[in-house]
């Protein structure tokens, strides 16, 4: 090999080498800011009124979404099942067939079968509350004394650690919020005691949310009549509603039980009064 030939092998090594470093660098770059784009905020300059909508009947309503395990610690799981629907082909399944083992300060042991929805993960990020959520339950579960069963998780955080407030069945049979006006507290400023949640057949629940830092608060309507009222405290939220789930979500102590969901809307900037 002459000496001009060994300068241009190694120019074009050299050359080689610069292109794959900087195109490895890119790739580490890109990666990153797509890490830092999944935490997203709504455009405040754009007049934003969105709507989520799903009747379970396609999963891609969910891409990007986390989703919960099926067959969840060997006791629950979840399916879009034919069994019940109350509009298209398919409802979200979620069910119970063991008991967990309880829960300690260490281990969530809760039953779990949900996707999750998760503006925050979306081009158009967190959802202005206040936002209207309205969707339509199926539900066949004893509620022994001191348990619960969850239908919404709905939460303001950006984190794997919710914040959220929770819509629950209640061990006396009433919906009522939880985690209101902060986590682990149950302070409501209405509450029903006569309307009983009714099992096996569609029941619409309607819930009013605003995570307002200074007026927040949150509404439930089953079939349309209220049925739980609270406020949510100052400062806890920053006026976005960021993740949620509903499907199943009930303690470690349940051991068997079924609940469907179908028909779920999600509006932003709009609530009913
Ligand atoms: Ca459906």
């Amino acid at each position: 090999m002459n000496s001009k030939k060994l300068i241009l092998v190694v120019l074009v090594v050299v050359v080689g080498l610069a292109v794959s470093k900087n195109s490895l660098y890119e790739f580490y770059i890109s990666i990153n800011n797509d890490k830092s784009s999944l935490i997203n905020k709504p455009d405040p300059t754009k007049n934003q009124s969105r709507v989520f909508k799903t009747s379970f009947e396609s999963l891609d309503d969910f891409k990007g979404f986390y989703i919960s395990p099926q067959n969840h610690q060997n006791s629950a799981s979840h399916d879009f099942s034919t069994e019940q629907a109350k509009s298209g082909k398919y409802s979200h399944k979620g069910w119970i067939y063991k008991t967990n083992n309880p829960s300690t300060v260490f281990t969530n042991n809760n039953h779990r079968g949900y996707p999750t929805v998760q503006f925050n993960k979306t081009e158009g990020g967190a959802f202005k509350t206040p936002v209207l959520i309205e969707f339509w339950v199926w539900l066949d579960m004893e509620i022994a004394k001191g348990e619960w069963f969850s239908f919404a998780t709905l939460d303001h955080t950006n984190s794997t650690e919710w914040d959220a407030v929770l819509v629950n069945l209640s061990d006396v049979g009433t919906v009522q919020l939880m985690h209101v006006p902060s986590n682990g507290k149950g302070t409501r400023t209405f509450q029903t005691t006569n309307i009983k949640f009714p099992m096996k057949k569609w029941v619409k629940l309607t819930i009013c949310l605003n995570f307002d830092a200074e007026k927040g608060g949150a509404k439930v309507w089953q079939d349309d009549q209220l049925v739980s009222e609270a406020n949510i405290s100052k400062g806890r939220g920053d006026g976005f509603f960021t993740q949620a789930h509903f499907g199943l979500y009930a303690p470690p102590s349940i051991s068997k039980g079924v609940v469907y969901n179908d028909d779920l809307i999600i509006k932003e900037g709009n609530c009913k009064s």
